[in-house]
């Protein structure tokens, strides 16, 4: 076992909160955060640049400059060791004289996995790796879930009443949950490289699916849409603003000639035919595969109830974020939000609670399934 410092256990604590500022705008890369420090003082920070680059390191080392000479970096993820877009980051290391690299997770990625260790350590430089792995890896969940299951990590969203329903009537879309409930969910949508939502859904409520956050209006994920038949309406607001935020839509072979029609009027719109399932519905697995294969690493689902089901049905969720807003019930008509699934498949074995915050009058409860 390494032995870490208290001190570098607090400066790669910095470099995960770093990590995460990059959280859903890296994709296909992963969201990677860096510490140079010299003499227990931080002498260059950095973190994975808005489309995956350039990596963390470059920027670290760039602002430490000759300061990172005989100083300590502490990284996320084993810094790359292949010549892919930007030469690798173990090189750089290198030749800026970095004595010692700490590092959180190793890079699963077949280019590097260990590569990088190796090539530092050969040059002479100190490396500890391990340091806060769980902690690092949360952020890079995503990235994981890609390079070693070909899918994205996916993050379901339900915002509930007391009662456990979605909405009063089907069609009618409810205020369930706060403001601060919703600036969260917002910023949910921020950290995720894609949003999906089933067609029914854009039938009910006509969404925008973008973040509208202050100062984060530009982090918008790609917004996908479930629609085997191609139901949704011409004049949606998802594709009335497909050029302005990326919008794709999975469909089937069934919806061919419809496809033709809605490219014609909406050539910034991005259709794509996926396999269907025995009930003839957009084929889940080969959605994830084709995400995968776009270098998806966060997807995040926000309805509507079958959907849902589907997904924890097919054993694709890998974290539920249930808002609750423990003052509000919809009574017995109320419609069910895993559409008559319990929600016990979300919040027992082998799902945990893994974190429990208070919004306003309404709660955010975490949970996760380990692999994910
Ligand atoms: C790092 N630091 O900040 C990131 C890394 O195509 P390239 O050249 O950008 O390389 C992409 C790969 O580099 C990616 O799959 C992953 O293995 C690593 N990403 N590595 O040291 C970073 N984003
Ligand atoms: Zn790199």
């Amino acid at each position: 076992m390494t032995e870490f410092t208290a001190d570098d256990r607090r400066q790669m604590a910095h470099a995960i909160g770093l990590s995460r500022r990059a959280l859903g705008n890296t994709a296909e890369n992963p969201p990677v955060g860096c510490v140079i420090v010299k003499g227990g003082m931080p002498v260059g920070v950095g973190w994975t640049q808005p489309g995956g680059r350039p990596h963390a390191e470059t920027c670290a080392l760039d602002m430490a400059g000759g300061a990172a000479r005989g100083a300590v970096a502490h990284v996320t993820l084993e810094p790359c060791a292949h010549h892919g877009q930007t030469p690798p980051c173990a090189n750089a290391l290198i030749r800026a004289g970095v004595a010692r690299v700490v590092i959180a997770c190793a890079d699963p990625d077949p280019r590097v996995r260990g590569r990088g260790v190796e090539m530092l350590r050969k040059a002479g430089v100190t490396v500890q790796t391990g340091l806060m792995e769980n902690e690092a890896r949360r952020v890079l969940a995503g990235f994981f879930s890609r390079i070693t299951r070909g899918r994205p990590h996916v993050l379901l969203k339900l915002a509930l009443s007391a009662d456990g329903k979605i909405a009063e009537t089907p069609g009618r879309p409810a205020a369930i949950t706060g403001k601060h409930a919703l600036a969260r969910a917002h910023l949910m949508r921020a950290q995720s490289d894609a949003i999906l939502v089933g067609v029914g859904t854009v039938l009910a409520d006509d969404p925008s699916l973008t973040c509208r956050l202050p100062g984060l209006q530009g982090r918008s994920p790609i917004r996908l849409v479930a629609d085997s038949r191609l139901r949704i309406p011409h004049d949606a607001k998802l594709l009335r603003t497909c050029g302005r935020t990326p919008t794709w839509i999975f469909t089937t072979i069934a919806a061919r000639e419809k496809a033709l029609e809605l490219q014609e009027s909406y050539p910034h719109l991005r259709i794509i035919p996926v396999a269907h399932d025995e009930a003839g519905r957009v084929s889940l697995p080969a959605m994830l595969e084709r995400l995968g294969g776009e270098g998806i690493n966060r997807l995040m689902v926000e309805g509507g109830a079958h959907l849902a089901r589907a997904f924890v049905e097919g054993g694709f969720v890998d974290e539920a974020a249930i808002f609750t807003a423990p003052e509000k019930t919809l009574g017995p008509g109320g419609l069910e939000a895993l559409a008559g699934l319990p929600l016990a498949a979300l919040t027992d074995a082998p799902f945990s609670l893994a974190g429990e915050t208070p919004l306003g009058a309404d709660v955010l409860r975490v949970y996760e399934k380990p692999g994910g």
